[in-house]
């Protein structure tokens, strides 16, 4: 029976009419789920019971264009692109979902009708933070962008208990809280035990050759644990599409664990059991930076593991051979944490389909295409080869067997050159030895690319020179984005709503024509509306701030903010420098003219990575003393607002006037945030990194703050002997601030608080926070002249703002499938309609 049809047939009525769009069919079916769902009436119902009520309305909206998606594409055989990412971090869906259908104001009526805060019902949402930062959201707005532009696409990750750690301040310090975000339940995944799928760990391996003469190897492990799948549908912006979002979640085997019951040995048994669970548990929270812990290679070849057999499971399904595996699937590779994915597929084809090796091979790289996110050393994964071969004996012979090709291969193109064969092997032989991921996942890739220009030009040249010299047409680069549909559209609805009764609502799904807006800079009405608009945005942040942080800010004064995971390479502490030099100006001359400023921080610190958790007591501590120093007079006010996440994202871009994206030149791979800030009008002052040079190269020298060394400079002090003292000397200025914090100032008088921070400045300087120092400074100035030029200050944001269309994740995904994943759009046609019209 064709299959569409079939779906139609079972479930056609109901559906589509508890689809309907409108506002009175939304009210009816939130009250039926109140009370059929929640099993609640309105005198005893929670605001999370109403927050569920209509997320469940709104659900049985989405699930019309979900199993419509999937007819049309099976029904098509659509060529599908697998997104394998470790990390997806998501924001709330409630409100992206409404956007998406384009029933946001229906649903706000429905709700306030029925005597509800409509705000304050979609505040219920915990949030999924499955993700660190930067690479997570990327994965997320990439995967709305697929659903936008009609690409079948399947996000495939892993469904942690416990998303990223909550974030509080206490004393100043970071704490972390567990981020229980299942707790009340999850009304946007749809659990799909019958795909489960078996994922095997530890053991040995035997090899035997048959009769035949063939020579066949047989992995036996030592654990097995089941993957069971959760979807969540990802809405494409008004269109038919409901793509999906695959996680994975780990569970105790029945059958395995089976037998040591039956040896009586329950407690083994429960603990087996327990152990198994524990591998989708928790997500790591370590941002560019690699433990080597052998639960964390668990986790990765686990749900790698299981998003390949499922992807198999997908084509036998369509009766597809797996000779044609690359042709229904491109599968992109976030960063190396899925790398094990080239031996995977490997083992699959080979030992468990008894494809030829070659044959393997070649579909194996027709698959795979590698994104790198990083250049920082420190997060170039590697496992050390004891650890691997435990926990992956047969994978280990695997990538043995592709190197001594690979590096054969090698031989031949340079011969005698044993150095770069070493450099280029997938095994680190230099001290113990380590498989490296990132050479693992070059070899078994036909695409490699970098998420700005510089980044991929430094891949270039520096971190992947060798692969790049072996194969430069694999190169390519592809600049980041983020969709703005929840970075404008949900995020900045006043923003949003003058946009779009000035030019239309194209610019929504066609970001470039936010272009038509240039000319509106020079209209004074304008002008004045884009303040307005702002004013109210940063009226709002400064209430979440008063509520949070308990200090009063000025929505008048400029709101100069820096958020993102904090880093030394990301230099959080110049910005804190800065601050330390107007305060010591604002008490040399009370007087000063000085335009006050709001200093607004958010970010969360590797719970282990004590420099960082450092940097936050800094920060705290300026705060402390600066905002309650008469003396100052409100001119000056730093805040640290707990526990950045998407959803308090939503709140703090749009209120921005500055944005700060101040990392080492040649250390930030692209940044995102940078373009959130853009696209919601807030100026940049940046230094020469990441997609910082492409925001500046669109919005003109004239329209952005730029600062400090550039990369070959920064190489060039590099290799001279950089002395930081040296500059800490030759500064007055500098030297006033960096003794201040010394001496205890910031820390109650505690001379010993920042002393690692001091020093590690004063002696070492890894990032070069002294050598920009005094640009940064005299750049601030420039920002502080030019704030109080209001009118001109105005129509640099606008133009920021109608300059950032580049800055689309709909434009990244273009390119990746122009250059890489050749995946057409396949457009989805409702079942109901079909249906009605058959
Ligand atoms: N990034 Br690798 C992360 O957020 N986490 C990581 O583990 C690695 C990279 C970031 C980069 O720092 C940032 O510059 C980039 O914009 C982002 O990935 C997305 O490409």
């Amino acid at each position: 029976m064709d299959t569409r049809a079939a779906a139609a047939a079972v479930d056609h009525r109901p559906l589509s009419e508890r689809a309907a769009l409108n506002k009175e069919a939304l009210k009816q079916s939130f009250l039926d789920n109140l009370f059929h769902t929640q099993g609640k009436f309105p005198a005893l119902a929670s605001k999370s019971d109403y927050y569920l009520a209509l997320a469940y309305a709104v659900r049985e909206r989405l699930l019309q264009r979900w199993i419509s998606t999937a007819a049309e594409y099976m029904q098509k055989g659509a060529r599908t692109v697998s997104y394998l990412s470790a990390e997806f971090l998501m924001g709330p869906h409630l409100g992206n979902n409404l956007i998406n259908l384009g029933i946001y104001d229906e649903a706000k009526q429905a709700m306030t009708e029925l005597g509800l805060n409509f705000d304050e019902l979609l505040a219920q949402e915990e949030e999924p933070g499955l993700g660190n930062g930067g690479l997570g959201r990327l994965a997320a707005c990439f995967i709305d962008s697929m659903a936008t532009l009609e690409i079948p696409s399947l996000g495939y990750g892993i469904r942690y208990e416990f998303g990223i750690f909550h974030q509080s301040i206490v004393d100043g310090w970071q704490v972390e809280k567990t981020d229980k975000w299942l707790r009340y339940g999850n009304p946007w995944e749809l659990q799909r035990p019958e795909w489960a799928v078996q994922v095997k760990l530890g053991g040995y391996t035997e090899h035997r050759s048959e009769e035949d003469g063939t020579l066949t190897v047989r992995w036996i492990p030592s654990r097995l644990v089941s993957g069971v799948p959760y979807d969540t549908p990802i809405l494409g912006y008004r269109n038919n599409t409901a793509n999906t979002l695959r996680l994975w979640s780990a569970q105790a085997p029945e059958s395995f664990d089976f037998e040591v019951f039956n040896r009586g040995d329950y407690y083994g048994a429960v603990m087996q059991k327990m152990s198994s669970e524990n591998l989708s548990k928790v997500l790591y929270p370590n941002d560019e930076h690699e433990g080597g812990k052998e639960l964390r290679l668990e986790q990765q070849y686990f749900f790698v593991s299981c998003s390949l057999q499922d992807m198999i499971r997908i084509m036998q399904g369509q009766r597809l051979p797996l000779e044609h595996f690359h042709e229904k699937f491109a599968v992109q590779l976030n960063d190396t944490h899925p790398a094990i994915a080239v031996a995977e597929l490997m083992r699959l084809l080979v030992d468990e389909h008894k494809m030829p090796w070659n044959r393997a091979w070649q579909v194996t790289c027709k698959t795979f295409a590698y994104t790198n996110h990083t250049l920082m050393p420190e997060a170039l994964e590697r496992w050390p080869l004891p650890l691997f071969k435990k926990v992956l004996p047969r994978h280990l012979e695997i990538i043995f067997e592709i190197n001594a090709r690979f590096l054969d291969e090698v031989r031949r193109r340079y011969p005698g050159d044993s150095a770069r064969v070493a450099r280029l092997s997938l095994i680190d032989e230099s001290g113990p030895r380590y498989v490296r991921m990132a050479h693992l996942a070059c070899v078994g890739s036909h695409a490699i690319n970098g998420v700005a220009e510089l980044h991929t030009e430094l891949l270039k040249s520096d971190v992947l020179r060798d692969f790049y010299e072996l194969w430069p047409n694999k190169f390519s680069n592809k600049t980041n984005g983020v969709t703005p549909r929840r970075w404008m559209v949900l995020a900045n609805p006043r923003l949003t709503r003058l946009v779009s009764d000035s030019i239309g609502e194209d610019w929504i799904k066609h970001l470039d024509q936010l272009q038509k807006l240039e000319p509106l800079a020079e209209s004074a009405d304008f002008r004045s509306h884009w303040r307005e608009i702002k004013r109210a945005n940063k009226r709002a942040l400064a209430e979440v701030i008063a509520r949070r942080c308990n200090v009063a800010v000025d929505p008048d004064s400029m709101f100069d903010v820096q958020v993102k995971r904090i880093h030394e390479y990301k230099r959080q502490h110049l910005a804190a420098l800065h601050i330390i030099a107007l305060y010591l100006q604002l008490k040399a001359q009370p007087n000063l003219e000085l335009a006050p400023r709001t200093f607004i921080f958010g970010g969360k610190a590797a719970p282990g990575y004590r420099m960082a958790k450092l940097m936050i007591k800094l920060i705290t501590g300026i705060g402390d003393v600066v905002n309650r120093d008469p003396m100052v007079r409100d001119r000056l006010k730093v805040v640290f607002l707990p526990n950045f996440s998407v959803t308090n994202g939503q709140r703090i871009y749009p209120a921005a006037d500055l944005s700060e994206q101040i990392s080492t030149a040649g250390k930030e791979a692209s940044g995102t945030g940078n373009m959130k800030f853009q696209m919601n009008g807030a100026l940049t002052i940046g230094t020469m990194d990441g997609a910082n040079i492409e925001i500046r190269e669109v919005v003109g020298a004239d329209n952005f703050f730029l600062f400090g060394l550039t990369t070959p400079q920064v190489y060039a002090l590099q290799a001279q002997g950089y002395r930081p003292h040296d500059w800490y000397e030759q500064d007055p200025q500098l030297r006033e601030v960096i003794d201040m914090i010394r001496d205890g100032y910031f820390s109650r008088g505690d001379a010993s608080l920042f002393r690692p921070l001091v020093d590690s400045l004063l002696w070492h300087d890894p990032y070069f926070l002294f050598a920009d120092f005094r640009s940064y400074v005299e750049c601030q100035q420039r920002v502080g002249e030019t704030w109080v030029d209001t009118e001109r200050w105005t129509r640099m944001s606008i133009l920021n703002s109608a300059r950032s269309g580049k800055f689309s994740s709909d434009r990244s995904i273009r390119d990746y499938t122009k250059d890489i994943w050749h995946a057409p759009s396949v457009p989805v046609e409702l079942l109901t309609e079909h249906h009605v019209r058959a």
